[in-house]
């Protein structure tokens, strides 16, 4: 047809109407001059991408973080500060050197405090570990500021021992300066015989009434296996994220 060799110039959809070409018909000629324009783009940046392949070396371990506001975070670790409290002989270290390590380690009493850093997923959680015997109690307030989270450890095989539990964490619930901080709470010890179960834990500790207005979760564990220890970081990682802890503008 001579209207379609006309060498430079293609033909507009008036100019094939004029010559009598039925408007489908010069819709699909016009629509595969678009479409070969636009196979010749993406040929052409197909092209250009591997070839800046061939020359950068990309870091597959470059962590990314998106947040639930939909920003973005590249690059190093979210660092997340995190105190472990509970009474003594909770289990509070023994949790923290299986993470760390993830091997049981049979800890002594902690006078004092232990603090280390436990990276997961995208986040580098800086953990203090503070000791939890009567007399130490009142030094915890040392480790609130700047907290995001507190882990607070109950021993599920002490039955005798929740209710000095739920009055500590009353207490620790009314510190300004833990206002904001998210509530991990971990029943440990599930594998003993006779342990209180999670359910329990959350009835005898009044956790819905204690913990009203706050993100909290409780989740069960042993300590010693490491059963359930990375369910509650997993908790945690995603409430921060969500919160989008890290300014990342
Ligand atoms: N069966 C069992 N024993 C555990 C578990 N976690 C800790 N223990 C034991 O409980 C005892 C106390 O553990 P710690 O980790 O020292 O407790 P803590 O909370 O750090 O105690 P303080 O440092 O005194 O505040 C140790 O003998 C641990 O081996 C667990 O999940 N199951
Ligand atoms: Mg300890």
């Amino acid at each position: 047809m001579a209207l379609l060799t006309r060498g430079d110039h293609f033909p507009s959809r008036s100019e094939f109407q004029l010559h009598g070409i039925p408007p489908d018909d010069c819709r699909v000629v016009l629509a595969k001059q678009e479409i070969t324009r636009l196979l010749e783009t993406l040929q052409k940046q197909q092209q250009q991408f591997t070839e800046v392949a061939d020359h950068v070396q990309l870091d597959a371990s470059i962590p990314v973080t998106f947040t639930k506001d939909n920003r973005v975070h590249i690059g190093p670790k979210m660092e997340i500060r995190v105190v472990t409290l509970g009474l003594d002989g909770a289990g509070k270290t023994t949790i923290l050197f299986k993470l760390k390590q993830d091997e049981f380690m049979q800890p002594i009493p902690t006078i004092g405090f232990n603090v280390e850093t436990v990276e997961y997923k995208n986040l580098k959680f800086t953990i203090w570990d503070v000791g939890g015997k009567h007399k130490l109690r009142p030094l915890w307030k040392h480790y609130y500021l700047n907290t995001q989270a507190v882990v607070f450890v109950v021993d599920s095989s002490h039955r005798d021992r929740v209710s000095e539990a739920h009055s500590e964490l009353a207490k620790l619930l009314t510190e300004k300066e833990l206002r904001d901080a998210l509530l991990l709470i971990f029943a440990n010890k599930q594998d003993v015989a006779g342990a209180l179960s999670v359910e329990e834990i959350t009835e005898l500790l009044s956790l819905h009434k204690l913990c009203r207005g706050r993100s909290w979760y409780i989740q069960g564990c042993d300590a010693r296996s490491g059963t359930g220890l990375y369910e509650g970081l997993d908790w945690l990682s995603r409430q921060l994220v969500a919160a989008g802890v890290l300014d990342v503008a």
